[in-house]
């Protein structure tokens, strides 16, 4: 029975491979795709999103714009990382089908509350803006969700800035609500995502893996890598988003552990900060602890679960 699930993210490079992991996974049932701004502007990443899934040879699945700006804080993007059009480096083919009016966090309660209880997985891979806005907004909707497996975060150290992690900062204060509601939350952060390093040699994989979708998927990486060498001083890019959706497909592949997670709102210093108390004052099995971190990635699996999932879409 594969496992119901929405993407809400900001495509942003890693999105666009964790979007293609997602359809390609008979694992998983991606019901929906909501966006947000983060990575970009909101109608950037909504029509990348939409691109992509036409890229796919999905343009079927729905794809509904949610959140302009954060909760409180001022908007900030990372153009310096995903370019110009938040995709740069790839020719995607034009969206053959209109944007349905209907904003996303109503469509997220809505197909939450028409789903039974305990079936639909959520994976934000952008800023948390949207997933809190439909918990104040429905609150009903905390006891449906199965679990919240979110790409943000970190316990070590950070990337936009040195402790906090580039979705969170986007909005802090809605990562507050998300991490602090009564539903089981997955992070997995850069601890996790800084292993997924697309090398050349996992780029030529990925590119034989589907003939069709090479050219693509190979722009994506080349300009992901330039950016990530220039800007951040890493050898290849980290692919943070797809490390998300493949905890859902297969849990073993990314261990988590237990712990308790908050987000640091005031701190000079460290705004955005993830803190998670790793100090095993928990206990694995302690159901009063609603929230978990990534801890590892089993590198070699991962990439062949994206391998497999291009090569699933033809
Ligand atoms: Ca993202």
């Amino acid at each position: 029975m594969a496992t119901p699930m929405i993407l809400d993210c900001d495509p942003g490079h890693d999105d666009a491979i964790a979007i293609l992991l997602a359809l390609g996974s008979p694992e998983v049932d991606l019901i929906g795709i909501t966006t947000i701004g983060g990575n970009h502007g909101l109608d950037k990443v909504t029509y990348n999103a939409r691109a992509v899934c036409e890229l796919a040879g999905r343009p079927e699945v729905p794809v509904h714009a949610g959140c302009r700006r954060p909760l409180i804080r001022e908007p900030i993007d990372a153009a310096y990382i995903h370019g110009e059009t938040g995709l740069d480096g790839v020719d995607l083919p034009e969206p053959s089908r209109p944007l349905p009016d209907r904003h996303a966090v109503d469509w997220l309660i809505e197909t939450i509350m028409s789903r039974e209880p305990g079936a639909v997985t959520i994976v934000p891979t952008g800023p948390l803006t949207n997933i809190a806005m439909a918990a104040r907004l429905e609150p009903r909707i905390v006891e449906r969700v199965k679990e919240i497996v979110l790409m943000g975060g970190a316990y070590g150290v950070g990337n936009a800035t040195p402790v906090a992690e580039f979705n969170i900062l986007c909005d802090p204060e809605a990562a507050r609500i998300v991490f602090s509601e009564s539903w089981p939350v997955t992070m997995i952060g850069l601890d996790v995502t800084h292993r997924a390093l697309c090398t050349p040699e996992v780029q030529a994989a990925l590119c034989e893996a589907n003939p069709r979708l090479a050219d693509a998927v190979g722009g994506l990486m080349d300009f992901f890598r330039s950016t990530y060498q220039d800007q951040e001083a890493f050898p290849d890019p980290p692919t943070h988003d797809p490390c998300a959706v493949a905890r859902v497909i297969a849990p073993s592949l990314v261990p988590t552990r237990r712990c308790p997670i908050d987000i640091e709102l005031r701190g000079a210093l460290t705004y955005g900060m993830t803190v998670a108390d790793m100090r095993a004052l928990v206990d694995d099995s302690d159901p009063t602890c609603t929230t978990r971190v990534g801890v590892g990635l089993d590198v070699e699996r991962f990439w062949a679960l994206v391998a497999d999932a291009l090569a699933r879409l033809g």
